[in-house]
């Protein structure tokens, strides 16, 4: 398994805080994160490494660092699993564009990641697995839906005559729905035709000849000429997207996780599958809750590889921007809007952290453990991180009786380290 990163300190605090409320996708309601026994589980979707990190990705993995920091302060222990799709068509299209082999853009990409994450104190995963490590499991499980039938085979174009070994596999979603407790946009709540424009926006082929229904996902590509590809019992071939996150899922977490994550562009058709997948594989849900984080936008449209309108992570920290200062700029915004990076932001967050680094000790100031109540009551309300920061502000711009605990607030619960 490759390493995933260092873990900062994460200094207790004193009392108890209670395991948030968290939005949840599919049933649009509120529902408690707390788990069954004292261990959260949580899985959030990793990058393909390439273009990393940007400011959205950053992001999306700090809504979920707030979530883990909350469970922790609630007595909960964590275990975090995340994936590297370091094996999938848009990788390997950069790989072809740049003329740097798709491996070592990969393996320097991975890096680049860990290094932000590590600048930006977010919390690791235990398992932080890529999709190479695991070709064998999910190739298995793979052939297991192929025996139930609820997957079946598509020749390859262009070997008519060829044998099974040179098929496509994809599934059959309308098999899992009558077998297994789950059916295609339960999760996303999308009608069939806004199905069908995001899977063909999103990595899907809709169009393509002989499948059972134009949404059917691919689950196994067999090997094409000039694309990285692998033995297996499927033959020779490499995975489909959703299906890595479902094996992995399942792997480390189990069925029925606490919560499953990631940013919003992959309600569908990525999170509405990858469960697809795994309850078609187990018998049960993949997770309890689907919580997603909304898109930041850069110059008027989503922050994003394709468009280009990337400010990463790596840029500002080279710059001399203070990592804190770049975690208050996205805490300062709800993880579940979507918003927009600015320059004006970015200054705000400059303000703001320097407001926190003065803050002033007063005997009849504010009450520090006033101010933990507050900022746990925010953050258990589906993670209001900028309520949170405002009672800070509050007792900066008052004095505190005790700049100690607020500091140790601001690490733990937030992490940001003044
Ligand atoms: N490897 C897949 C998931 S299995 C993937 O989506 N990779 S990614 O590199 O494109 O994105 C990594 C994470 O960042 C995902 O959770 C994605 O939803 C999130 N993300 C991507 N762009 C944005 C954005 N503009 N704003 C917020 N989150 C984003
Ligand atoms: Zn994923």
């Amino acid at each position: 398994m490759p390493e995933s990163w260092a873990r900062p300190p994460v200094p207790r605090l004193p009392g108890t805080g209670r395991p948030p409320r968290l939005h949840d996708t599919a049933t649009g309601e509120r529902l408690c994160s707390a788990p069954d026994d004292v261990i959260a589980r949580l899985y959030v979707c990793g990058i393909t490494p390439y273009d990393a990190t940007h400011i959205g990705h950053a992001s999306t993995y700090l809504a979920f660092d707030t979530l883990q920091r909350v469970w922790l302060d609630a007595g909960l222990e964590v275990h975090y699993a995340q994936n590297i799709t370091d094996v999938d068509d848009p990788l390997l299209e950069r790989a072809e564009a740049t003329g740097v082999p798709w491996r070592e853009l990969a393996d320097q990409q991975i890096d680049l990641f860990r290094g932000d994450m590590t600048a930006l104190r977010i919390l690791p995963p235990q398992d932080y697995v890529a999709v190479t490590e695991v070709i064998d499991e999910i190739a298995d499980a793979v052939a297991v839906l192929l025996e139930r039938g609820t997957a079946y085979r598509v020749p390859t174009p262009g070997t008519a005559d060829g044998g099974a070994e040179t098929d496509d596999v994809y599934f059959d979603i309308a098999s899992a729905a009558r077998t297994s407790p789950w059916r295609i946009g339960e999760e996303s709540n999308l009608d069939r035709a806004e199905m069908l424009t995001l899977s063909a926006e999103r990595g899907g082929d809709p169009d393509r000849e002989g499948k059972r229904d134009a949404l059917d996902p691919l689950l196994w590509r067999a090997a094409r000429e000039g694309e990285p590809s692998w033995e297996s019992v499927l033959g020779r071939g490499r995975p489909g997207w959703h299906i890595e996150c479902s094996v992995i899922a399942l792997k480390h977490l189990g069925h029925d996780f606490t919560v499953q994550g990631g940013g919003a562009d992959l309600i569908f058709p990525h999170h509405d599958l990858s469960a697809g997948h795994a309850a078609a594989l187990s018998g049960h849900p993949l997770a309890k809750v689907f919580s997603h984080a909304g898109l930041v936008a850069y110059q008027g449209e989503k922050m994003s590889k394709s468009l280009g309108n990337l400010v990463l992570v790596s840029e500002l920290l080279q710059r001399g921007v203070p990592a804190p200062a770049i975690r208050l700029a996205l805490l300062a915004h709800h993880y579940r809007d979507e918003w927009e990076w600015t320059q004006e932001g970015l200054d705000r967050a400059l303000r703001r952290l320097d407001a926190w680094r003065s803050i002033r000790s007063k005997a009849d100031g504010t009450s520090a453990l006033d101010v933990l109540d507050q900022v746990r009551d925010r953050l258990a309300d589906d993670l209001d991180t900028p309520g949170a920061l405002a009672a800070i502000d509050a007792a900066a711009a008052s004095g505190v009786d005790d700049p100690t605990l607020i500091r140790a607030i601001a690490d733990a619960l937030l992490g940001v380290a003044l």
